[in-house]
């Protein structure tokens, strides 16, 4: 009886443990090394980096190419308009260097809308990327402006699924 008893305790919590990670699969998709979760509405620069970090992860930062491709085919999947567009973490700072507020790292790959970045009325301090016939490219903006974001994670190989950055 005792054995079966365990028996049962475990299946509840296999059940428990694979509940979780539907959960986690629903919630964030995986390109490349990196997970992601898409926050789609109105939401200034300062509150989508707020709402990352409460989730335990911090606003995505594009790496390289191959990554803005990925999110890009993903934006797109998801029927993403050219009025729209996604924050990012980068952050401008005065001597026009851009910082990623998730690694506090100097930005070093950027693909700039053309004619990007042009600091509009000196209050474009944010990064966003926006679409032009399906193609993504970086645009400095006014972190008021209220846009969707994406929020970066890699997830953690444990029993609890949380995420580390
Ligand atoms: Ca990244
Ligand atoms: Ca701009």
């Amino acid at each position: 009886m005792k054995g079966f008893l365990q028996l049962l305790v475990l299946q509840l919590a296999l059940k428990f443990v694979l509940a979780q990670d539907l959960k986690c699969s629903v919630d964030y998709v995986s390109l490349g090394d990196s997970a992601y979760k898409i926050e789609r509405g109105k939401f200034n620069w300062w509150d989508a980096a707020r709402n990352c970090m409460a989730l335990g992860t911090q606003l995505a930062t594009i790496d390289s190419e191959e990554e803005l491709n990925a999110i890009s085919k993903y934006l797109n999947q998801l029927g993403f308009g050219p009025d729209e567009a996604v924050w990012f973490s980068g952050f401008g700072i005065k001597s026009g260097a851009w910082i990623s507020l998730a690694n506090s790292k100097i930005q070093t790959y950027f693909k700039w809308a053309s004619a990007e970045p042009n600091d509009l009325y000196s209050a474009e301090n944010c990064l966003g990327i926006k679409a032009n016939s399906g193609n993504w490219f970086m645009n400095d903006l006014s972190c008021f402006k209220e846009y969707s974001y994406l929020c970066e994670g890699i997830p953690k190989k444990t029993e609890d699924n949380e995420l580390a950055v």
